[in-house]
């Protein structure tokens, strides 16, 4: 289950590549996981914090939990996981093939790295939204004068993540199931594979007859064709020297 030597070579061989990562790429830029020791789940109930009715119920808490991880995504640098990605985007399309990155992370750190095909399952830290129109805007990368700050519309800004019990977007529901459509390889990079419909990609991708594989530093539900154990910073930038060599 754990054979570095053919992931690489089913790596260099594929034409139709889509990851899906979760926190544990961030793990290693210092932002804390969910569900992991220490974990922003840990001694907080996901339900009071990110909700709509959280949020109807407590602006000023949610908005400052939130500004609080923008900010701490803001100092926060890519880490060699997000390095490696962007990087497999690249060796992927200058063979002709496609890529796709499909994330639930909301802190932007893919991008930062230089991935440009990224689809941000869960919205983003970055933009925030009046809870009442939907106006999207962009604030500055310095703390929230005051929480819940006032919105463009006369609502309170929220961030414009997914919350539960919230509908991801069409558009990034539309472009993973496409991705499914040609994915010959689906990697599955730190995540826990609980929450869905991102989680339900691997068994789709499955399906659709993909080989998966699974870098994290810990066992998940996800049904997988390979497991890679071991941090993602790590093990990723390996991956790609066995695959694609010091060129990499
Ligand atoms: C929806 C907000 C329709 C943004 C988040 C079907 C079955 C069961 C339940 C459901 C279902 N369909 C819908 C649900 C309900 C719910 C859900 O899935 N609940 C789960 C918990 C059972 N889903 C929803 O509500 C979704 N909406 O389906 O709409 C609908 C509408 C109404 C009613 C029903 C359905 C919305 C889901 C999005 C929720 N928003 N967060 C934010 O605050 O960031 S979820 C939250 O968890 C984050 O977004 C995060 O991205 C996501 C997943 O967590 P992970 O990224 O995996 O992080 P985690 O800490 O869990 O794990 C880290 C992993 O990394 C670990 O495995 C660890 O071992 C590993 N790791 C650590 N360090 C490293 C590492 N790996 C490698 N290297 C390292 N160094």
């Amino acid at each position: 289950m754990d054979d570095p030597e053919a992931v690489a070579s089913t790596l260099r061989r594929a034409r139709g590549v889509v990851v899906l990562t979760g926190a544990g790429v961030s793990a290693e830029s210092g932002l804390p996981t969910f569900r992991g020791d220490g974990g922003l789940w840990r001694g907080h109930d996901p339900t009071r914090l990110a909700t709509p009715e959280a949020f109807e119920r407590d602006p000023a808490l949610v908005s400052e939990w939130y500004d609080l991880r923008r900010m701490a995504a803001a100092v926060s640098e890519p880490n060699a996981a997000h390095v490696a990605m962007a990087e497999l985007e690249r060796h992927v399309v200058a063979a002709g093939g496609r890529f796709a990155l499909l994330t639930q992370n909301v802190d932007r750190l893919h991008q930062r790295a230089g991935s440009e095909r990224v689809v941000e399952l869960h919205g983003s830290l970055v933009v925030w939204r009046d809870h009442r129109s939907g106006r999207r805007v962009t604030p500055e990368p310095t703390p929230f004068r005051t929480h819940p700050m006032p919105g463009p519309d006369g609502g309170w800004l929220r961030p414009d993540v997914v919350w539960f019990g919230e509908y991801l977007s069409e558009e990034a529901l539309t472009v993973a199931t496409s991705a499914l459509t040609w994915c010959d390889l689906f990697l599955v990079v730190g995540t826990s594979a609980i929450v869905y419909p991102a989680a339900g990609l691997v068994g789709r991708a499955t399906a659709a007859g993909a080989v998966t594989v699974e870098v994290n530093v810990a066992a998940t539900p996800a049904h997988v064709d390979h497991r890679l154990v071991g941090p993602a910073a790590a093990v990723l930038p390996r991956l790609l020297e066995a695959a694609f060599g010091n060129a990499a």
